[in-house]
């Protein structure tokens, strides 16, 4: 039997990681078998491409253009060597972040025409689409004022789209709302707000329909 495909989307410090990996548990406490992957990277070609996207060290600013197709490379690549054999095995996959990200940050926050972008997405992706989407909704202050804890307590420092203004941040999440009113189906919009272990609950419940 085929494996379920599931995603995590949302703006940067939505708690996308934390949920994922609390969700993997639950679902391998269940006997379910998982495998976790990560947007921009998750196969070694997907992650070079993440040290270029991230910190821009050849120090040229990456057109955004340039910057649809690094991210569509690496997802390319993570669809066919971990995510598609993975589902073919009955392995259920558990993304954080995926094409809907490209959406979301080149479409509507750097203003790409989403047509092209959905073209891209067929090419890149073609029919492996999530099963389900989990839009972890936050509003553009709250996401800040976690990553400046995170970054203050001595993680990473901000990379190239956290350096990004305002605005962006606010189309990006604008972008995303739009996406999942287009595809109720897929689409779950938790609010990210309340504490870590109630929305692992509410995506728990979002859940309950598809668990064997
Ligand atoms: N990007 C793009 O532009 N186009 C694309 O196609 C793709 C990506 C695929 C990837 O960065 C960047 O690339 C991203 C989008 C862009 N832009 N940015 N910025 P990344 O992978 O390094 O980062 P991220 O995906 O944005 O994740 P994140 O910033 O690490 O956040 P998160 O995974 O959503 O959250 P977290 O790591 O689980 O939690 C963040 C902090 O909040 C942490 O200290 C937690 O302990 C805390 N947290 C988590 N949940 C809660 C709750 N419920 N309450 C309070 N505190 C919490």
């Amino acid at each position: 039997m085929k494996g379920l495909f599931l995603t995590f989307e949302g703006p940067e410090g939505s708690g996308k990681t934390t949920q994922a990996q609390r969700l993997i548990e639950k679902l391998e406490q269940r006997g379910i078998r998982t495998l976790y992957s990560r947007e921009p990277g998750g196969t070694p070609t997907g992650e070079a491409i993440r040290a270029i996207l991230q910190y821009d060290r050849a120090g040229e600013s990456i057109e955004p253009e340039a910057e649809t197709l690094l991210f569509a490379a690496s997802r390319a690549q993570l669809v066919r060597r971990i995510i598609r054999p993975a589902l073919a095995r009955g392995i259920w996959v558990i993304c954080d972040r995926y094409a809907d990200s490209t959406t979301a940050y080149q479409g509507f926050g750097r203003g790409l025409p989403v047509g092209q972008i959905n073209a891209i997405h067929h090419f890149t992706i073609g029919d492996t689409i999530p099963d389900r989407t989990f839009l972890l909704d936050l509003d553009v202050a709250t996401g800040f004022a976690r990553l400046v804890a995170r970054h203050s307590g001595g993680g990473s420092p901000p990379d190239r789209m956290e350096r990004e203004e305002w605005a962006f941040h606010e189309r990006v999440r604008v972008g995303y709302l739009e996406l999942a009113r287009a595809e109720p189906e897929r689409f779950r919009v938790i609010d990210a707000g309340a504490e870590a272990d109630v929305v692992a609950a509410r995506i728990w419940e979002n859940l309950s329909d598809v668990l064997p």
